[in-house]
């Protein structure tokens, strides 16, 4: 006899429910606030898949905070999350990578911030490689003042409630964790709904992958060089020489790293003396998530999520995956550590 119930499917809607049933007293905005999410992640899902035939493609002239040349479907994938968090009126401020200061919604009860990467790799876009969207929510720290400024939103990354990802590859899907482990769902285009594919996903110990933008290698830390050459050495033991994969959408590499193992890693460098990855909605997001699944994320010292930010768009060096790789990479960077850079 046929198992109905272990064939039947759950969307990404009735597993939020679900889980907020299990804390009695929850409120549900939580759990509206990721409904919300989940619905501009549709809405952008149907305009990256169609792009090329909706001239959305290519740049609109302007330039973003950090002097990056703005995509048509960043502005739109922008656009899209605010207004979807904008709605159910739970959300009383984004920061995103798009805005300069910090977006403050106008809705004075609402309790959660919320950052974004409302489409990461964009330069990714024009070419039909995968592409992403990345948030990070954390509860407002002080709800007695009215006027919301930058300081209510520069919390370590430890102190977010929920974090996730959406990618937009072969096909499209989300990740999320509230702090116990990660979920994750697959769109069906066809009901256009988000099904649950794993409920806790965990990343593997050690993985043979590395990803890193090597063309960058003249200018890393002596560690990452002396690093990067131990991935390349051959010992069958440890599965060496690893493979390298570089998307060039953080978003995406994460992805893989979380699915098959490895490391991945933008470091601080000559060019990038602090990295080039933003902390609050591409670095803190994305190590909630590693870890969440049982991987590490630092930043070559310690923890990316301890860091106390100083400002909405810093930024921080990476060093993300398997547990095992990244005390690897670790110990090349301690030992280096004093080495001057040699070109
Ligand atoms: P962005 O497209 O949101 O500006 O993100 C920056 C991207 C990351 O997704 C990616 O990992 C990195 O920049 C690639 O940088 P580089 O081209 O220097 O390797
Ligand atoms: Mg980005």
């Amino acid at each position: 006899m046929v198992d109905q119930k272990s064939k039947s499917v759950i969307t990404l809607e009735e597993y939020i429910i679900q889980s907020q049933n299990k804390f009695p007293g929850a409120k549900g905005e939580l759990s509206q606030l990721l409904r919300d999410i989940g619905l501009a992640a549709k809405i952008i899902s149907r305009e990256v898949n169609k792009a090329g035939i909706t001239n959305i493609l290519g740049e609109d002239g302007s330039t973003n905070v950090h002097g990056e040349s703005v995509k048509k479907l960043d502005l739109f994938a922008d656009e899209q999350l605010i207004s979807a968090l904008n709605r159910s009126e739970i959300t009383c401020m984004v920061i995103s990578e798009e805005n300069d200061g910090i977006v403050d919604l106008d809705n004075d009860g609402g309790k959660y911030i919320v950052y974004l990467d409302p489409l990461d790799g964009s330069s990714n876009i024009d070419v039909n490689v995968s592409i992403g969207s990345i948030f990070s929510i954390y509860l407002r720290k002080n709800t007695s003042t009215k006027k919301l400024s930058e300081d209510d939103a520069l919390q370590p990354g430890l102190q977010q409630v929920a974090a996730g990802y959406v990618l937009y590859g072969s096909s499209t899907l989300m990740a999320y964790t509230t702090g116990v482990g990660v979920s994750l769902f697959t769109l069906d285009p066809s009901i256009g709904e988000f099904i649950l594919s794993n409920d806790d996903i965990k990343i593997p110990d050690y993985g043979s992958i590395y990803s890193v933008n090597e063309g960058n290698y003249k200018s890393w830390p002596e560690g990452l060089k002396k690093y990067v050459k131990y991935c390349q050495e051959v010992d069958d033991e440890t599965n060496r020489p690893y493979s390298a994969r570089y998307i060039g959408a953080m978003v995406a590499d994460v992805h893989r790293t979380l699915m098959k193992g490895g490391i991945f890693i933008y470091p601080d460098s000559q060019e990038y003396p602090n990295g080039k990855l933003r902390l609050m909605y591409e670095c803190n997001p994305l190590s909630m998530i590693i870890e969440q699944a049982g991987g590490m994320a630092i930043d070559g010292n310690g923890r990316v999520m301890e860091i106390t930010p100083e400002s909405i768009h810093q930024r921080t060096p990476i060093f993300i995956g398997s547990k095992q790789n990244v005390m690897k990479v670790k110990e090349f960077l301690d030992e280096h550590k004093d080495e001057k850079i040699e070109a």
